[in-house]
């Protein structure tokens, strides 16, 4: 009797790629009041009074400080619309965007 050879059923999975992701980052300056920056904090990021806080002081003594990572639209839009919103005001403050490693 011929031997049948049987191909391996391996099932190729598809593989689900994760998005790169983007952290937005709040920059120092010596011009934009203190509780103007918590305010764009908690209404463009949703961050807490207390992490509102936390990140404005960080920025404020270190320089710079990463406010949360999202996907490249996500973050460019809120770094976008809270620059502007202290732009609206006549405030330098800063928000840009970096890759993740
Ligand atoms: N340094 C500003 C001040 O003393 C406050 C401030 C904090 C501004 C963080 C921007 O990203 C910033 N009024």
């Amino acid at each position: 009797m011929p031997e049948t050879v049987l191909k391996p059923r391996t099932k190729t999975q598809p593989k689900t790629e994760r998005p790169k992701l983007y952290k937005v980052i709040l920059v120092n300056d010596d011009f934009t009041p203190r509780e103007f920056v918590v305010t764009v904090l908690k209404g463009e990021f949703k961050l807490s009074e207390d992490q509102a806080h936390r990140v404005m002081i960080t920025a404020h003594t270190r320089g710079v400080c990463v406010v949360a990572v999202f996907t490249k639209d996500v973050a460019e839009t809120k770094a976008t619309r809270a620059t502007d919103a202290g732009k609206a005001k006549g405030y330098p403050l800063l928000f840009t965007v970096e890759p993740e490693e």
